[in-house]
């Protein structure tokens, strides 16, 4: 028995908490899509010991200690030890491992090993609590609303993403950190919450429209919000590397030459870009060349 679950990719947002109740109340809402590709696939069997395994690797205390500070939230009483294995079939080295299929995937295997019987709505909700995007990773698209509910949204856009790998080192601040760094000292944050509110509204609608082009704005202006209020905390904090800004500038040129692409970063120097399938060779071929050996397919 494994379970597997898919990482997203948000298009609208998710930084800093509101509170937990147990489960997570974001500050803003939330909207991601899911990739098709990469993946965390999770095994759980019974032990002698509680261990944990991340690609055949085991963790230490400290990892170890943070899973199941998490497993012993989700299943109250537990009466097995357990040993967890899980993998990313992302590479690893990519910089793109990341919590929303990780905290996903266990909570699915979880349900089945401890016969917790979560629906759908209790498993989004639940996996929250391990890391606040992977509430988003059991639909394509999904909202991850101010009130902490998850929505499944629905469109006809056949949306593709790739992924340019500009610093494969695990990050220097967790988002966790940085996200109460923001909270707590950020002069933006009313801005944001007000104004990426208003992004959710418009993305939701554009979803809906098939309108490929207003999500794509929408996306950059959430994005480029959200680094931002990051920016504007003490300290500073910052997850651009050069060749981020030198990816974007690119993204926006080709965009002037007539293409339709946007780009979206999240707690890291990658640069994530979002297209649709119509234009996934071309597209493909270009940044192949570019920046030959850096692209990872996400959708
Ligand atoms: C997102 N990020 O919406 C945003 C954009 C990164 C930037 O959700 O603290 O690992 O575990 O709830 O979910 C990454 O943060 O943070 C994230 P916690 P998480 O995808």
């Amino acid at each position: 028995m494994s379970s597997i679950a898919y990482m997203n990719i948000a298009i609208v947002k998710y930084w800093c908490k509101d509170k937990f109740t147990p489960y997570l109340i974001p500050l803003v809402p939330s909207i991601s899509l899911l990739s098709t590709k990469l993946y965390t696939k999770t095994e759980i069997k019974e032990s002698g010991k509680d261990l944990f395994y991340l690609n055949d690797i085991l963790q230490d205390e400290k990892e170890t200690n943070k899973v199941f500070t998490f497993v012993d939230k989700v299943v109250k009483n537990r009466n097995k030890k357990i040993c967890i294995n899980t993998y990313n079939n992302m590479p690893t080295a990519a910089g793109l491992a990341s919590s929303s299929s990780g905290y996903m995937a266990l909570s699915i295997e979880l349900n089945k090993f401890f016969n917790l019987d979560l629906e759908d709505n209790m498993l989004c909700k639940i996996a929250s609590i391990g890391s606040g995007s992977a509430s988003r990773s059991l639909y394509p698209i999904a909202l991850f609303d101010k009130n902490g509910e998850i929505e499944k949204l629905e469109s006809n856009i056949q949306f593709s993403m790739i992924a340019v790998i500009v610093n494969a080192n695990r990050k220097k601040i967790s988002s966790r950190a940085a996200m109460q760094i923001s909270k707590d000292t950020s002069k933006l944050l009313d801005v944001w919450i007000e104004k990426n509110t208003e992004y959710a509204d418009i993305m939701k609608r554009a979803l809906k429209e098939n309108d490929f082009n207003k999500v794509g704005i929408i996306m950059e202006k959430s994005t480029n919000l959200m680094h931002e209020v990051m920016k504007s905390s003490t300290p500073s904090i910052d997850y651009f590397m050069p060749l981020s800004y030198e990816i974007i500038e690119f993204v926006k040129k080709l965009r002037l030459d007539g293409i339709n692409i946007y780009y979206t970063m999240d707690a890291g120097a990658n640069v994530k870009v979002l297209f649709e399938k119509k234009d996934e060779v071309k597209i493909k071929k270009i940044f192949n060349e570019k920046y030959e050996g850096k692209i990872i397919d996400v959708i």
